[in-house]
């Protein structure tokens, strides 16, 4: 077997078998090109195709843990606009093992307009909540390049003399993308199916003592985003913007997050709340009545996602009803979906979901503005 790797996504390259992971023509793999890219990287960089691997959530855990023997600093990042759904048990555990600088990725789609020191200061109040507490906290975009630098003088400061760090996180949160913007190159892939990179990817950042490690992402549980197909999958993840629609509503009205979440008011007449919502601009937001929201979620395809190829999947799945109250300034989180944003408060709803969706309360991100 030979001992190249690829450099897209770290997977060990071999000439024998197209159908297994990390495979290259002999004749490429022979060669004397040191960049060589397996045929799965190949068609996703050229062709934007998606080659499913058959890796399990323990090789990626696995191949985590074994790249953090000798590392310095844990670079861990989580997408902004789903923070919860990019925790995971196995990154907060290392979190508390290991001094690191978190790295906030896709500002770009912060809706608002907020500050980013109003964001770094937002997340060590939600990290110090899990028993986090970080050497510091970037905000970036790796889409546009904001902060991308500022990573480097982080990690600079703290480790004058030069230092390894391992870059974490869940899948699709923006690794490889941050990767390939420190190292001014497109090698690492990129792309936006979870389960990109394979293996560790060890690169040195140019004219520094630094280098990055590239990890594969992990995957973490309660993800609404889990429930449906690939397709309505990638329709979860917020590419170019996000959609918000704010809802001033009474007792017993019905709002539709997609076919995937209903929510009843359950607010008396002397208070109407006002909320918003907050997802990928695929999901359809809808307000009806309880009688009307039973025959639109039964309706094919009309309330998506669930698409109408995983509906009947998505149907099969046992769902739960539960009450919250949900104060004004806080926000009522569906892990990998969305979020609502209360108002005016309290709210109290009726959310019948999935029943191992993840949905917590937590400290608004968006603060309701000031008159
Ligand atoms: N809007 C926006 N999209 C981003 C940003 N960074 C990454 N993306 C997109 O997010 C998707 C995932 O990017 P990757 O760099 O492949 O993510 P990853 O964390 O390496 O993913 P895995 O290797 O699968 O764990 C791609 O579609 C990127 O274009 C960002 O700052 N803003
Ligand atoms: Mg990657």
């Amino acid at each position: 077997m030979s001992k190249k790797k690829c450099t897209g996504c770290g997977i060990e390259l071999q000439g024998e078998n197209p159908k297994l992971n990390g495979y290259l023509p002999t004749s490429v793999l022979d060669g004397k090109s040191k960049d060589l890219l397996c045929q799965r990287c190949f068609k996703i960089k050229n062709y934007g195709e998606y080659l499913p691997v058959e890796m399990t959530k323990d090789d990626y855990r696995e191949e985590v843990r074994r790249s953090l023997v000798g590392v310095d600093v844990a670079l861990p990042v989580f997408d902004i606009i789903d923070f919860e759904g990019s925790f995971d048990d196995e990154i907060l555990d290392i979190l508390r093992e290991t001094d690191s600088i978190i790295v906030i990725n896709k500002l770009d789609l912060i809706p608002d307009g907020k500050h980013p020191s109003e964001v770094a200061d937002w997340v060590k109040g939600r990290l110090g909540e899990e028993g986090i507490s970080p050497l510091d906290v970037a905000i970036v975009s790796s889409k546009n390049g904001y902060g991308i630098n500022g990573i480097l003088k982080k990690v600079k400061h703290f480790y004058p003399n030069g230092a390894k760090a391992l870059i974490l996180g869940a899948t699709n949160v923006g690794k490889s993308s941050i990767i390939n913007k420190l190292t001014g190159t497109k090698k690492g892939t990129v792309s936006k199916f979870p389960g990109t990179t394979l293996k560790s990817v060890e690169t040195e950042i140019p004219y520094t003592k630094i280098t990055v490690i590239d990890t594969p992402g992990l995957i973490p549980e309660g993800r609404f985003s889990d429930f449906v197909c690939q397709e309505c999958n990638q329709s979860l993840i917020p590419a170019n913007e996000i959609s918000r629609k704010t809802f001033k509503v009474q007792k017993d009205r019905v709002i539709l997050m997609g076919g995937m979440v209903k929510l009843r008011i359950l607010n008396d007449d002397e208070l109407t709340p006002i909320f918003s919502l907050y997802a990928s601009k695929d999901v359809m937001f809808h307000e009806t009545n309880m009688e009307k929201a039973e025959e639109l979620l039964q309706k094919d395809g009309f309330l998506t996602p669930p698409c109408e190829k995983c509906k009947d999947a998505f149907d099969k799945i046992e769902k739960k009803s539960k009450t919250y109250t949900v104060n004004q300034g806080e926000e009522l989180v569906f892990k990998g979906l969305g979020w609502l944003s209360v108002k005016r408060g309290p709210l109290s709803v009726e959310v019948y979901a999935p029943k191992d969706g993840e949905i917590i309360i937590r400290d608004a991100f968006i603060k309701p503005k000031r008159k």
